[in-house]
C-alpha cells in the first residue's frame, strides 16, 4: 500500500463501480436506500482514475437467488444451495432488462471493462472476483493485474453484499482495498440473531478487521504516478 492512502496513483489504482444499476435504486426491484446518491459521486471519482471498471449483476430468469425460484420462500429468507447458504432476493437484474443496465446517469464511457456476474443460473455471485460457490473466478483479478493494478477503490451497491464481498476477495487476492463510504450504500438486513449490527455494519467491521481502508471521496486527490 502506498504510504498515503488518499493519493491516487493512476498507474496502480483502479476504481471499481459495483452494480450501479436501476434495479438497486429506490423504486427498483431490489432497492438499496439512497442508492441513487452514489451516481454523482462515482461520476466525480472517475476523473481521478485512469483505470476504472464496472460490474453488472446479470441474472437469467429463474435464477437460484430469486425467492420466486423456491416455492413458498420469502425474499430475504435463506436457503441452503449446493454450495452453501444463499439469501433469497426479489427477482432483480434480469439479463437484458432496463433494470439490469448500467445506470443511465453514469459516465459509462469511462469504464475500460464491464464485468457481468451472477449469469450462471445455479450460482450467485456477490463478489466481482469469485462466485458464491467460493471457487469460480470471474477473471477480474487477472484483468486488474494485467493492467498493473495493485489497489482497488470500491464504490457502488450494496455495501453489505456485492461491494463488501468484492472488497474481502480483493484483499484475498493481494490488492490493497479502499472503500469510499459516500460512494456506497447498504441494504441493511437486521441481524438474524437480533444483534445490534445489521448486515452493513457487520460487513464494514469485517472489511476493517481485514485491513481495508475507508476514505471519503472528498479526501481523495491526484497523487501522480511515480516513474
Ligand atoms: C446484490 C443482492 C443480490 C448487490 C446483488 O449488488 O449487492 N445484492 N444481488
Ligand atoms: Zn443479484
Amino acid at each position: 500500500m502506498p504510504a498515503d492512502t488518499a493519493a491516487i496513483d493512476t498507474a496502480r489504482d483502479a476504481l471499481i463501480a459495483v452494480d450501479v444499476q436501476p434495479d438497486f435504486m429506490p423504486g427498483g426491484a431490489l432497492p438499496v436506500p439512497g442508492g441513487d446518491a452514489v451516481v454523482p459521486v462515482v461520476n466525480r471519482l472517475l476523473d481521478l482514475f485512469a483505470v476504472a471498471a464496472a460490474t453488472q449483476d446479470w441474472h437469467p430468469a429463474g435464477h437460484l437467488s430469486f425467492a420466486s425460484s423456491h416455492p413458498g420462500a420469502a425474499p430475504f429468507s435463506r436457503v441452503v444451495a449446493p454450495y452453501g447458504e444463499q439469501t433469497l432476493w426479489p427477482d432483480h437484474c434480469i439479463q437484458g432488462t432496463p433494470g439490469a443496465a448500467l445506470h443511465p446517469g453514469l459516465r459509462a464511457e469511462r469504464f475500460a471493462a464491464v464485468l457481468r456476474k451472477g449469469w450462471r443460473r445455479d450460482v450467485d455471485s456477490y463478489s466481482a472476483f469469485t462466485e458464491n460457490d467460493r471457487k469460480t473466478p470471474t477473471g477480474l483479478a487477472g484483468w486488474l493485474r494485467d493492467q498493473g493494478i495493485r489497489r482497488v477503490f470500491l464504490a457502488g451497491l450494496a455495501t453489505d453484499f456485492c461491494v463488501g464481498w468484492s472488497g474481502l476477495d480483493a484483499l484475498d487476492h493481494g490488492f490493497g482495498v479502499v472503500l469510499v463510504p459516500d460512494a456506497c450504500r447498504g441494504i441493511g438486513i437486521p441481524a438474524a440473531d437480533g444483534g445490534a449490527r445489521d448486515s452493513t455494519a457487520e460487513m464494514l467491521r469485517k472489511l476493517e478487521a481485514r485491513g481495508a481502508a475507508f476514505v471519503p471521496s472528498g479526501d481523495l486527490r491526484p497523487g501522480g504516478s511515480p516513474a
